[in-house]
């Protein structure tokens, strides 16, 4: 069952994700699709979707006392076909900025600092090291480019992008709270949360509410704290074995991806449940009970 079959509106589309239209909420639905450097494989890791759902909910749920957000529910209005992987969520008026927190330093975050010594605008202390842990986290926004990457820039691009500076300001305050609650959490349960995006809108009165999907591996870059050591890039606790086994295939990264073997994909949905399982503490079993249809 792939979620482009549902009999509804479809508004928005990207790689592994779609958003419908349910009138009055949107449906958004998370498909099994995974990627790696970007590109999208032409199989599928069973239950991935749901996994990530899931997480987003237990979030979404543990974080309300921060901000608002755009979750409803993941049963009433959500067709049986895509239960466990959909959410029906508040419409929204996005914000165009996408709102990065990092808690260390790797990813184009390590390439900036590298080449300027600065991460978005930020200056970092000299002399650190590939994944190390950063002094404090920062706020690294970036812009959706229409295609390729998202382009970074600094909080006053970001107060300009959305014409008000008070806004720019309570997206980065309200970021970093969301990061530092579940960096906490994650690093009581082993996980390393490195970093994460999260998007922002409006509601109809004008306040703030998270959207999006949250704190999922598709978001943000968790690592196993058992295999964290600086001076290296650490291993995703999710797309390793994808990526290990990509390497190997002496595939250019550049489409098409090739297909991904089945010890490959068991080996990797594994990961996911056990990512889901580690942080909410709860099996993921329940999880497809809670949503069944
Ligand atoms: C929206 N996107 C970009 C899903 C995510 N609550 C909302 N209200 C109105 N629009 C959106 C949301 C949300 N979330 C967000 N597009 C529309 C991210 N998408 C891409 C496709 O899949």
């Amino acid at each position: 069952m792939t979620a482009a079959s549902l009999d509804l509106p479809l508004v928005a589309s990207g790689k592994v994700r779609e958003m419908y239209d349910l009138g009055d909420r949107l449906l958004m639905v998370a498909s099994d699709r995974i990627s790696t450097y970007d590109v999208v494989h032409p199989n599928t890791i069973p239950d991935k979707g749901k996994v990530l759902t899931g997480l987003s909910v237990f979030w979404f749920a543990k974080t309300g006392h921060i901000v608002r957000n755009h979750y409803v529910s993941a049963t009433d209005d959500v067709p049986a076909e895509v239960r466990g992987r959909a959410l029906a969520v508040r419409k929204l008026k996005m914000l165009p900025v996408e709102c990065v927190v990092r808690g260390y330093i790797t990813g184009s975050g390590w390439k900036d600092y590298q080449e300027t010594g600065k991460v978005s605008g930020i200056e970092l202390p000299p002399g650190l090291r590939e994944s190390q842990k950063l002094p404090t986290p920062i706020f690294t926004p970036s812009t959706k480019a229409e295609v390729g990457h998202d382009e970074a820039i600094d909080l006053e691009q970001a107060s300009e992008i959305l014409g008000d500076r008070d806004l720019a300001g309570r997206l980065r305050d309200v970021s970093i709270q969301l990061y530092r609650f579940a960096a906490d959490h994650a690093a009581e349960r082993g996980v390393i949360l490195a970093d994460t995006k999260f998007e922002f809108g409006l509601d109809d009165r004008g306040e703030l509410v998270l959207g999006d999907e949250v704190l999922t591996p598709d978001s943000s870059r968790f690592w196993p704290a058992d295999q964290w050591e600086a001076g290296r890039p650490v291993p995703s606790f999710d797309k390793q074995f994808v990526r290990d086994w990509a390497s190997s295939t002496g595939w250019d990264k550049t489409p098409p991806a090739p297909e991904i073997p089945d010890d490959v994909v068991q080996g990797t949905r594994a990961k996911y449940v056990e990512a889901y399982e580690k942080i909410t503490g709860e099996s993921f079993d329940a999880w497809l009970a809670r949503t069944a249809a």
